[in-house]
């Protein structure tokens, strides 16, 4: 279904041993955790200048990104074109300032999920903390109040129900990277496992 045509970055449309749903699967640990808006606080803390811990009002307050991007999860479904709206990871990183000396993300979610990014990827303009997918509230089970979204990387690297972002000064692996899954998840690369 379409793979000979390129996404917006050039790459195939549907990476190597993917499939394209329409459905829209949900993977989690087991929790999901319920998370009031007026409960709901952004940490972004580590290796930055100025760290902040945000709450629901000073999250929209940001400048706000509307995006179209494609799913890849690596359990080799993909789901294309979904619509999404929320804060640019970029634009996070401007209010931080990040030091010379970060290198990735440890993202970390209300479930105690973690997972690592690199500051090379998380800079990347589609990379979207969203609160709105579809012009509705992001449902609960899909990582809603927020979560966070890598198009450019398998879906595993975006934490739903986000709750810190930690600037780390050297790499460090998450839940499923600890498991034996890639550090770096590349899907054009097939970039599934660690050797
Ligand atoms: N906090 C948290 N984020 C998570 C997960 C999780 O278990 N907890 N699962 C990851 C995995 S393995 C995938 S494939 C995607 C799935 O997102 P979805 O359930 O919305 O399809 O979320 C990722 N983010
Ligand atoms: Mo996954």
């Amino acid at each position: 279904m379409g793979s000979g045509r390129p996404n917006r970055h050039g790459m195939p449309l549907v990476p190597i041993g993917q499939i394209v749903t329409t459905k829209w699967p949900v993977l989690d640990l087991g929790i999901q955790p319920d998370i009031a808006l007026k409960d709901w606080r952004l940490t972004i803390d580590g290796e930055v200048e100025h760290p902040i811990t945000l709450d629901w009002e000073d999250f929209l307050a940001l400048p706000q990104t509307d995006d179209t991007s494609d799913f890849h999860c690596v359990t080799t479904w993909s789901k294309l074109d979904m619509n999404w709206k929320g804060v640019r990871l970029l634009d996070l990183a401007a209010l931080v300032q990040p030091k010379d000396t970060a290198t990735h993300l440890l993202c970390h979610g209300y479930d105690d999920y973690t997972t690592n990014v690199s500051m090379e990827e998380a800079l990347k303009p589609d990379v979207l903390l969203v609160h709105t997918f579809e012009g509705k509230p992001l449902p609960k089970e899909h990582g809603g109040p927020v979560r966070m979204i890598t198009p450019q990387l398998y879906a595993w690297k975006g934490s739903k129900w986000i709750s810190r972002i930690e600037f780390l000064s050297k790499n460090k692996l998450g839940f499923w990277e600890e498991r034996g899954y890639s550090s770096t998840a590349y899907p054009w690369r097939n970039d599934r496992y660690s050797h």
